[in-house]
């Protein structure tokens, strides 16, 4: 399973964990949570520690005994990195490193680090440069430790690193560089489509907290061959196919990054541009992995970043997935109960397909409009816009233009309201 998504070019890593959840009911999904993000970015566990933290510390982030606990504990097991599961200052960096003598990396970090090696696209890597370079500039000046951040480390990978080297005029300037580049990546992109909208209609984004089965449901839903796997972030490029609906209804789907809890507002700015998919949709369909045990939390995740996007208002449809491995079946069908507008599938096994079409086609319907329409041979072109913008119900060619009974978008009831017969 590593083998389709690790790049065996860059060497695995050592590293201590450092945990620092509150709530001590929350430690195992916790730990689930960081091994899987170190699996992604090829890094091995070699020893696991916990502070729990309701503040970090000034100085050091963590208490000044754990400081000595896990500088101990990096030397016994020559750990090359010390990982810790938070948000850590430059400065902060700095002293943790000269007590342990090794590389200290933050969780932000060490996300940017799988979302380097994961990008594919032109747009994609520039995304994750500017997150990478956003990150680094406030640490940029307590970055230079003796221990010297070289190209293929971890938290250092990808286009960013040899920038990072510079100063920070540098990296402003980069930066805005790069806001400049992916701007233009995304005027070319918008240039092709040939629509009038900004996407097709109609549209929507499929978003759920990593490894919730997104791609798997893309997979099932449009027959695409997006990769699948167990690790977080395997979805970085945004995917977009045409899914045909019962009763001639059809919908445009993409399929998109993850989320995470614990991600700084401002990287989630950084990837704007792929995210843009889902504030451009029409709808939005969460995917909620109900077999974790976190569910709740990583479902209140996704929604307060939907929110940072500014999509928290979008009709919503979510989905309780992987169902086939969820053994308490009344309690599922009063989590469906309870949670509006909500379906219980197993895009594995596709047990529930049927109620998740017929719930999507209910929002495609409800986003469309009945119109009867008599449009002149001189505006042929609209046809084609009626089907392409709606459900053509019925088309005559009659003698003074083309008769037409249509559902049809908003916008489209517009473009056409002066040809509007009744
Ligand atoms: N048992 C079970 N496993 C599932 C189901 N759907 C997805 N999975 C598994 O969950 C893991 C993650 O699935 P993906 O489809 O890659 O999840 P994703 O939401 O696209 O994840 P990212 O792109 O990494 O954010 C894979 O190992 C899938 O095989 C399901 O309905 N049941
Ligand atoms: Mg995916």
């Amino acid at each position: 399973m590593a083998k389709t998504l690790s790049n065996l070019e860059i060497p695995n890593e050592t590293a201590v964990l450092v945990y620092i959840n509150e709530d001590d009911s929350e430690d195992q999904t916790v730990e689930d949570e960081l091994v899987g993000l170190c699996e992604a970015a090829n890094v091995t566990p070699v020893a696991g520690i916990r502070q729990r933290l309701s503040r970090p510390y000034k100085g050091t982030f963590v208490g000044k005994g754990k400081v000595q606990e896990i500088a101990l504990l990096a030397k016994e097991c020559k750990a090359e990195v010390v990982l810790i599961d938070g948000e850590v200052s430059g400065m902060q960096q700095r002293n943790l490193e000269e007590q342990f003598q090794c590389r200290v990396v933050d969780r932000t970090q060490l996300i940017l680090d799988i979302f380097a090696r994961r990008a594919r696209t032109r747009e994609g890597m520039l995304q994750v440069e500017l997150a990478q370079l956003t990150y680094m500039l406030p640490k940029l000046m307590s970055v230079y430790t003796k221990f010297e951040r070289q190209k293929g480390g971890i938290g250092m990978r990808g286009p960013g690193e040899t920038k990072l080297e510079s100063d920070k005029r540098l990296a402003r300037d980069k930066i805005s560089t790069l806001k400049d580049e992916i701007e233009e990546v995304k005027r070319v992109r918008d240039q092709q489509r040939t629509s009038r909208r900004k996407h097709p209609f109609p549209f929507a984004s499929i978003v759920g907290y990593t490894s919730a089965g997104k791609s798997t449901l893309m997979n099932r839903m449009a027959g695409t061959d997006v990769l699948v796997d167990a690790m977080p972030f395997a979805t970085l490029d945004p995917t977009t196919r045409k899914i045909d609906l019962p009763d001639g209804y059809a919908l445009f789907l993409t399929d998109t990054v993850g989320f995470i809890r614990h991600l700084p507002t401002h990287l989630v700015a950084a990837f704007q541009s792929t995210l843009e998919e889902v504030t451009f949709s029409d709808f939005v369909i969460h995917v909620v992995d109900l077999s974790n045990p976190a569910w709740e939390v990583q479902r209140d995740a996704v929604l307060s970043t939907l929110e940072t996007l500014g999509a928290h208002d979008k009709p919503m449809l979510t989905l309780f997935n992987k169902i086939d491995v969820v053994p308490d079946k009344t309690e599922l069908r009063r989590i469906v109960a309870e949670w509006p507008n909500s379906v219980a599938i197993s895009a594995a096994t596709g047990e529930g397909m049927a109620d998740l079409q017929t719930a999507i086609k209910r929002l495609v319907q409800e986003l469309l409009g009945m119109m009867k329409v008599l449009i002149p041979y001189a505006h042929q072109n609209l046809v084609q816009e009626c089907y392409d913008f709606g459900r053509v119900l019925k088309e005559e060619y009659q003698e003074n233009g083309i008769y037409i009974e249509a559902e049809v978008v908003d916008e489209m009831r517009q473009k056409l309201a002066r040809y509007a017969i009744e």
